[in-house]
């Protein structure tokens, strides 16, 4: 039987400055999540891109002295190379001006227009150019500011086209209430919920060309553009071939990632925008929190930003990967430290699975250069029990990918590699070899043995990291011989009982110690 296809998206970034932190968390999670399906053998298509239109790109473009697209062109760029650069797997990177994604707008458009779901009315509301949308006063702090950006939203007040959105409010508390997975995590959708206790309003689509012209003509009416949220949303369907060429099989597996902050974009108006369409629901929309500095979350308006190349050529590949997906825990705020990631690095990786790995297969190929056979008969009760944790951490581990606590999935892998380091100090591999170079033929069988086992169990968890680590789980695995058809490791590979392991020659360099910059630097 051929295994379900799954879409993944990550939002559509904004080209209003170069990728942080924070867009790459969701990259990342996203490319995690990608290659875990696919070792468990099912196809997937991930989407990332860049959202191009709208006031605050023109505003930013001006201010460059540049003209808008030459400089979403530009920016957008950014956000490819920074991606291509970090080894994020994504099959469509999608772009918002492209003249296809502006052809399907307009259709949406007038599909919503001809059927009665857009009309023309006058508007008074609180914009906040950060968010790009109009905020309601519950929405604002106590002193009236937009929480995520620190500015008070200007009073506007205009006439525009408008998305009949609360025709729809009834239908999504419905779907949402009969889908407890449509929003997660739980706290997500109640938040959703609890804002759909109010009458919805209808959702302003358009700005008129008299204030901004960097956005997608309205079909029926020359003196409009779209409001950027409604042209960015439709990404996520257009990228599925819809309308003409529709793949709905895949529609109907999308993940969509985001942050909290655009929670209300994807949870109300999306939903409602897709009812309006008569296309089927999204299957999951999977909601985080924030990366903080300090207090505040890390946002390019703030300018309080890492930035994920710098910090990843300086402290080594893939270990932001691995910090963001260890510290986080999905769904609420994490503060990012560079103390945190150094010793997240020094624990996990350099002294983990960095020193494992050198110390066994130091050894390895000192005594069995070229192949080392495995004679099962020769495993004691203790091996055959330290073999045992591979199959513990390997459902722990599909477990957290499958209750979105990434957190326990490290855990699970970081204990096994500890209970291999815990198995290497009981065997004291070093006193075999030594009592081997003295011709001690027992010693030399149980030398052999134990490695043996050590080998599955590097095995193991290479395997096992390779979505979080896979370039570092690759180069383990070509050391150990370990070789496998299609683009990643099969999970199944990690349980394998190998007799022959066919070594490489030399022990791979996986991750260094590092230190904490000295307080002048
Ligand atoms: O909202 N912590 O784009 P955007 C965690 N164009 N994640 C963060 C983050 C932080 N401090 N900062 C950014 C937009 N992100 C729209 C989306 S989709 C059709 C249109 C991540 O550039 C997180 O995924 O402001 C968040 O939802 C997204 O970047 C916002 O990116």
């Amino acid at each position: 039987m051929k295994s379900a296809r799954r879409y993944l998206t990550t939002p559509l970034y904004y080209v209003n400055a170069k990728p942080h932190l924070g867009h790459s968390y969701t990259t990342i999670l996203v490319d995690v999540i990608k290659r875990h399906l696919v070792q468990r053998g099912n196809p997937v298509i991930a989407l990332t891109g860049t959202d191009e239109h709208g006031e605050k790109i023109e505003q930013m473009a001006k201010a460059a002295g540049q003209d808008p697209k030459a400089f979403a062109d530009e920016i957008s760029g950014h956000f490819r190379e920074t991606w291509k650069q970090m080894h994020l797997d994504f099959d469509i990177f999608y772009r918002t001006t492209d003249a296809s994604h502006v052809k399907k707008v307009q259709q949406a458009l007038t599909k919503l227009k001809d059927q009665g779901d857009i009309v023309y009315r006058e508007y008074t509301g609180n914009y906040c150019l950060g968010c790009e949308r109009f905020r309601t006063d519950a929405e604002l702090t106590a002193d009236g500011l937009c929480p995520d950006h620190q500015k008070k939203p200007e009073a506007r007040s205009e006439a525009n086209y408008f998305f009949l959105m609360s025709k729809y409010q009834k239908r999504l508390i419905d779907h949402i209430e009969k889908n407890p997975s449509f929003i997660e995590p739980a706290h997500y959708k109640n938040e959703v919920l609890a804002f759909l206790k109010q009458p919805l309003e209808d959702l302003s689509i358009s700005r008129p060309k008299s204030r901004l012209k960097w956005g997608i003509e309205l079909p029926f009416d020359s003196n409009h553009v779209t409001y950027v949220w409604f042209d960015a949303l439709l990404n996520y369907l257009n990228a599925t071939g819809w309308p003409d060429q529709f793949d709905q099989a895949l529609w109907e597996s999308v993940t969509h990632f985001t942050a909290k902050d655009i929670l209300k974009p994807h949870g109300i108006y999306w939903p409602t925008m897709l009812m309006a369409l008569n296309v089927p629901q999204y299957k999951t929309l999977q909601v985080h929190g924030y990366w903080l500095m300090g207090q505040s979350k890390m946002s390019k308006s703030l300018g309080n930003v890492v930035r994920p190349l710098e910090v990843e050529e300086k402290y080594g590949r893939e270990t932001l990967r691995f910090f963001l997906l260890r510290e986080m825990s999905f769904g609420l705020d994490s503060s990012f430290t560079l103390e945190n990631y150094v010793t997240c690095i020094n624990a996990y990786l350099a002294n983990g699975i960095g020193n494992l790995v050198s110390r066994v297969l130091t050894i390895a190929l000192k005594n069995f250069p070229g192949t080392l056979a495995l004679d099962e008969k020769t495993l004691t009760a203790e091996d055959k029990k330290a073999l045992e944790a591979r199959a513990s951490a390997l459902s722990q581990w599909d477990q957290g990918f499958d209750e979105l606590k990434y957190q326990n999935s490290l855990k699970a892998w970081s204990d096994l590699v500890t209970a291999v380091d815990l198995y290497v100090n009981e065997m004291k591999p070093w006193a075999l070899a030594k009592a081997a170079g003295t011709g001690d033929a027992t010693a030399t069988e149980r030398l052999k043995t134990v490695m043996g086992v050590c080998l599955r169990l590097i095995q193991a968890a290479a395997v096992i990291i390779y979505p979080v680590l896979p370039r570092a789980s690759l180069d383990i695995l070509k050391t150990l011989g370990v070789q496998f058809s299609g683009p990643a490791p099969d999970s199944k590979l990690a349980l394998e009982d190998r007799r022959e392991f066919k070594l490489g020659a030399e022990v791979p360099k996986l991750f260094m110690r590092v230190q904490l910059p000295s307080v002048d630097a």
